[in-house]
């Protein structure tokens, strides 16, 4: 049996790599564990905590102490690490929690495993580890920096992050490497684009685009609208994860992308049209419209249009193009993206349409603080 500690395993893909364990391996033990942020909930992976094979832990990754506590007790063959501050805008608000988290948070849980993973010592005195472990770090193709019209990251672009969040991310990753490097510890990386699914908290482009369409508010978009990013359905960026975790090898880092590369303004648009369509195809969606214009005895989708979309500031040091290319893990493992767009949104609209009690719940209470903070500036 393997057990595997998933940090940030309530969040968006943390939790969606849970339930993607928890339904592919019968013989495991998953333990979760989870600050409980503003980003995390429970509440997305309630079923998932029910059953006896997964334990939530609720603790933060720089605590030294509960690190040590947990490796003693459940003798972790992987640890697979979601947990990180993952908005781009919070980070140019705060930089200096991205730092604590995401580089010295990584850091706590690489010393926990050393301490508890090596056996010994090698002729060269490198450290010698225990059999079939592994310590995987999920990363982000933003560590590459930001593209022009032409060319894609691979895995040996140079790293330039350009905003608080990727900087952090990037010095995560070079801890990782050089974990591998000094004391030949065996890691992984996958550095992946933008996701999109289910359980995206609503700070995120998409799902607070489907947000604010439902409430009847104004779309906004940075800048021009012109940036690009490359869209990936969350479960294939976890099936990625699943098998690097499994087969990739020690050391590596790769890149996962879908070659799924929009605007911004395609996105909002097709997220405008797809929700019009959902609405005329099943009249029952309109129920959840907070905006209700009775026309002819019907509620109205007739005011869902481009007319809501509003152009707002830019985001500082705004990243224009991302675009991964995935050869790599396409050649060495066969991974290659399931879920095309046209088909992701759609499920993905549906979710937010039939799961607004969630959305309800996490958008409650610092939320609409944020919110309020960020949009009227
Ligand atoms: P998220 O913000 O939805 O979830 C992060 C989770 O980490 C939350 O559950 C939060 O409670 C937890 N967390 C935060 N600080 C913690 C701490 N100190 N200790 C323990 N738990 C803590 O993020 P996400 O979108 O699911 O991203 C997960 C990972 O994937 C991140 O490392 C992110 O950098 C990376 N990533 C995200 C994307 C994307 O498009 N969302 C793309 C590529 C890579
Ligand atoms: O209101 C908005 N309007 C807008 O135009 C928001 C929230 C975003 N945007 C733009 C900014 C980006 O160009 O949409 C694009 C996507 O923005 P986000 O959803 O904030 O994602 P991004 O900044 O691209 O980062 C995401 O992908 C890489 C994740 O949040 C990161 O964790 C991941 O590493």
């Amino acid at each position: 049996m393997k057990t595997y500690l998933v940090t940030g395993g309530a969040g968006f893909i943390g939790a969606s790599f849970v339930k993607l364990l928890l339904k592919q391996y019968t013989d495991i033990r998953v333990v979760v564990l989870d600050a409980l942020t503003y980003a995390g909930n429970l509440g997305t992976i309630v079923s998932d905590i029910e059953d006896p094979r997964c334990e939530f832990v609720k603790g933060d990754i720089c605590d030294k102490v509960l690190a040590d506590e947990l490796f003693v007790k459940y003798n972790f063959n992987y640890v697979v690490n979601f947990a990180a501050e993952s908005h781009v805008d919070r980070s140019i608000e705060n930089p200096q929690l991205f730092l604590i988290t995401n580089i010295l948070g990584t850091q706590n849980l690489l010393d926990a495993a050393r301490k508890h993973w090596v056996t010994g010592k090698d002729e060269n005195g490198y450290p010698t580890w225990k059999e079939g472990v592994k310590f995987h770090q999920v990363s982000t193709d933003e560590v590459y920096g930001s593209l022009g019209a032409e060319g894609y990251f691979t895995e040996t672009t140079p790293l330039d992050p350009r905003s608080p969040y990727s900087a952090s991310k990037t010095s995560a990753d070079l801890f990782v490497q050089a974990y591998n490097e000094t004391f030949k510890m065996p890691v992984t990386t996958t550095r992946c684009s933008n996701n999109y699914g289910p359980y995206h908290f609503p700070e995120k482009l998409i799902p607070l685009i489907i947000k604010n369409i439902l409430e009847g508010k104004s779309l906004p978009v940075y800048g021009d609208g012109t940036n690009v990013r490359d869209w990936l359905y969350v479960e294939d960026h976890c099936k990625a994860i699943d098998m690097v975790v499994n087969n990739g090898r020690v050391g590596q880092v790769y890149n996962v992308g879908g070659h799924n590369e929009k605007q911004n303004i395609e996105i909002v648009m097709l997220t405008i049209s797809t929700i019009r369509d959902l609405m005329t195809e099943t009249p029952a969606y309109r129920e959840v419209l907070k905006k209700k214009e009775i026309i002819n005895g019907e509620i109205s989708i007739e005011w869902i249009n481009e007319n809501l979309i509003t152009y707002v500031a830019d985001r500082l040091g705004h990243d224009q193009r991302y675009a991964i290319d995935p050869t790599k893990i396409k050649n060495e493992l066969g991974w290659v993206p399931e879920t095309m767009f046209a088909e992701g949104i759609v499920k993905t609209i549906r979710w937010y349409l039939e799961n607004q009690a969630w959305v309800e719940e996490v958008a409650s209470g610092d939320y609409q603080k944020y919110y309020d903070k960020m949009y009227s500036k």
